[in-house]
């Protein structure tokens, strides 16, 4: 037991979320984000790493053009441990598309809310509901596992929803995934929302929450108390407008907030978020939890205090773990601990504590923000 945590894991306790899985779409929906596309060669590797990583399920749509099929073809034959899953148009022509790459899993989507069907998809409610039970019976026939998209489905009648979910559910669909496409739900109502569905849908749960009001990592959460099994992820978060949670937050989530027991390789978090910057030249805010720059930055001089002596005073995991450093930055705010510490590591040893004050208001008149920032790593400096 980590004494450091032990109340706080108290609260956690949450007896009801247990193996949740991951599907990460950053070349699906990330490929969705302004700015962003990329090539094959990248496609490959993203894919790789996100295997690598262990991801369970990696989605891709094979019918945005011959790229992507060609891509969706490529990743198919690499074996990967991951299902990787082709994600199309709830059309029987996609579905086709979708079998030229000998895919095992597909992933359809339809729009239910009467939005979609009236302005977007000019259908009624009684052609959605036969569609969808048409492109399931479809791709069983040919052999395919598969998961059904009720998009908007957070908008949609809860009737209609749900004689949709059920309808094809008996029409033997493998999964359904419930999204919150526009980002509407607080963590609260999507628990309720899920909570609707699970009590009459057997099969596995996917959640796909946008976060177009910042909710869509608590809201994913929210949804796995409530009886969903597997979360949507990109790497960074990438996606429609906000995006959708990052890879990095959902896997530290379940892994130390949850303590869902899983192989993920978590300290390859930092460097998926740098291969995305490099490809995208989108570089995350340095606050960004978990791969940000400043995520394991310490600053304050009190804080400088306590986490020379215990890092876990102001840190919830070691940064290496993830990827990423810790640092300690010196500037006005370092105090007379802070500037002690930067006077050692400068060589002046003996520094009395009068030295130390001195430096700690010099800093602090220069008003020069953040002198140096340097590494800081409390084991490898016990063991040195
Ligand atoms: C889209 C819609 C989608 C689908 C989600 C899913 C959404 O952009 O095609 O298939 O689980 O947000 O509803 O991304
Ligand atoms: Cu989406």
């Amino acid at each position: 037991m980590d004494e450091t945590n032990f109340y706080a894991e108290k609260y956690n306790k949450c007896n009801n979320i247990k193996d949740i899985k991951i599907l990460d779409s950053t070349l699906r929906e990330g490929e969705q984000h302004p700015g962003i596309y990329f090539t094959n060669k990248q496609r490959i590797q993203i894919a790789w790493m996100l295997d690598y990583f262990g991801v369970n399920q990696i989605e891709i749509s094979p019918v945005v053009s011959t790229d992507h099929l060609n891509a969706t073809k490529t990743i198919i034959k690499q074996g990967l441990k991951a299902d990787i899953v082709a994600h199309v148009r709830a059309l029987k022509s996609d579905i086709d598309t979708a079998l030229k790459c000998d895919c095992v899993w597909i992933a359809t989507y339809l729009g239910i809310s009467d939005v979609h069907l009236k302005d977007k998809l000019r259908m009624t409610k009684e052609e959605a509901l036969e569609r969808s039970i048409e492109v399931v019976e479809y791709a069983k026939k040919h052999g395919l596992k598969m998961r059904f998209t009720v998009e908007d489905g957070s908008r949609a009648n809860p009737n209609f929803l749900m004689k949709v979910c059920k309808a094809i559910e008996n029409s033997k669909v493998d999964r359904i995934s419930l999204p919150d496409t526009v980002g509407i739900l607080h963590p609260a109502g999507m628990y309720r929302f899920v909570k609707s569905v699970r009590s009459q849908i057997k099969i596995p749960l996917d959640i796909h929450c946008h976060n177009d009001v910042g909710f869509a990592l608590a809201n994913s959460f929210a949804a796995c108390e409530a009886g969903a099994n597997q979360i949507h992820t990109t790497i960074d978060g990438i996606g429609e407008r906000t995006g959708i949670p990052s890879l990095a937050e959902v896997a530290i989530a379940l892994s130390y907030l949850y303590k869902i027991k899983n192989d993920f390789r978590l300290d390859m978090l930092v460097d998926l978020s740098r291969l995305i910057e490099q490809y995208t030249k989108i570089r995350p805010y340095d606050s960004k939890p978990i791969v940000g720059s400043s995520a394991y930055k310490h600053k304050a001089g009190t804080h400088l205090a306590a986490v020379l002596k215990n890092p876990a005073a102001y840190e919830i995991m070691h940064p290496r773990s993830v990827g990423n450093k810790r640092k300690i930055v010196f500037g006005e705010l370092a105090g007379k601990t802070g500037a002690a510490y930067l006077l050692s590591i400068l060589g002046i040893k003996n520094n009395n504590s009068e030295i130390a004050k001195e430096v700690a208001r010099s800093l602090k008149n220069l008003r020069m923000g953040d002198l140096i920032e340097i590494p800081f790593d409390a084991d490898q400096q016990k063991s040195n």
